[in-house]
């Protein structure tokens, strides 16, 4: 176990990595793919955050704005007032906060109202003011591979040696990231499932998450409820993934993910207890 430790560094963003870090998604929007609208009102988002740390969540991942394919771009200012009430309330009562955001006017304010951590999709490339931001505040940062945007990455997915150009794009991001000043000790990498990749290439991503861990920074893995989940488990709906999106997330962690980004807080938590134990 924790064989993540032997390459990526031993802490990020103030936690010891010897265990996998446990992220929960909450989406204070009207149409993600899996959860939307049952958290757009400010006092039900509050309390699935707390429900998510008081089962175990290490961070609370906070999104405004719907990246599943073919969604359209939200404006920051409504980014922004989706997601401020709820980072305020649990970050001011203790809990560390993400906020999952392209744009570097929701991450200002977003760390203005104590966000610790930074998690872009786009990896810093869809609004040219993010990197310095970042690099002026020193927050840690996740870094997700994609190719095009939420609208048109479903077309961009065709690839003639997956791993070797994913790999080299998001070493790409990384070094943009760098160049802008971004200490390197903040960074970590996701190799995005689901983004501008199709069913069974995530698979193939998957297995060979151990290479990624070749490029030094802390693995975040996102794979709950998504798509690819459906399809291995035989057609089942979103809502309903949350078994099958466990046992994707300790492959995973056997594999040297050290953040896993999950719905089900409780489930994964209690889960990785037991396959440690046994481990
Ligand atoms: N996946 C989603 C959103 N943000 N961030 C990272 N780092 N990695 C991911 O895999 C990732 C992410 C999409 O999932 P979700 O938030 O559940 O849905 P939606 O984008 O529809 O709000």
């Amino acid at each position: 176990m924790a064989d993540h430790a032997d390459r990526a560094p031993a802490r990020w963003a103030g936690f010891d990595l010897s265990r996998p870090l446990v992220m929960g998604i909450l989406n204070v929007t009207p149409d993600s793919f899996s959860d939307g609208g049952r958290h757009a009102a400010p006092e039900a988002a509050i309390a699935a955050g707390w429900a998510m740390l008081e089962g175990g969540a290490d961070i609370v991942d906070i999104g405004g704005e719907s990246t599943r394919p073919g969604a359209a771009p939200v404006p920051p200012e409504e980014e922004i007032a989706r997601v401020v009430p709820a980072i305020r309330a649990l970050a001011g009562g203790g809990g560390v906060v993400s906020i999952d955001t392209r744009n570097a006017a929701t991450m200002a304010a977003a760390l203005d109202a104590g966000a610790r951590i930074v998690n872009d999709v786009s990896a810093l490339a869809h609004d040219a003011a993010a990197a310095p931001l970042l690099a002026a505040r020193g927050c840690p940062v996740v870094l997700m591979h994609m190719r095009g945007t939420p609208e048109t990455m479903n077309d961009v997915a065709d690839y003639a040696d997956l791993v070797p150009e994913i790999l080299a794009e998001l070493a790409a991001r990384r070094d943009a990231a760098l160049a802008a000043g971004i200490a390197p000790e903040a960074i970590a990498l996701d190799p995005g499932f689901g983004f501008a990749k199709r069913g069974g290439q995530n698979v193939d991503l998957l297995r060979a998450l151990r290479r990624f861990r070749d490029l030094g920074h802390p693995l975040l893995v996102g794979v709950s409820r998504k798509r690819f989940i459906g399809e291995l488990a035989g057609s089942v709906a979103p809502a309903h993934r949350d078994p099958g999106s466990i046992a994707a997330a300790l492959f995973a962690a056997s594999r040297g993910a050290a953040i896993l980004r999950v719905h089900d807080v409780a489930g994964t938590v209690q889960s990785l207890r037991v396959w440690r134990a046994l481990t």
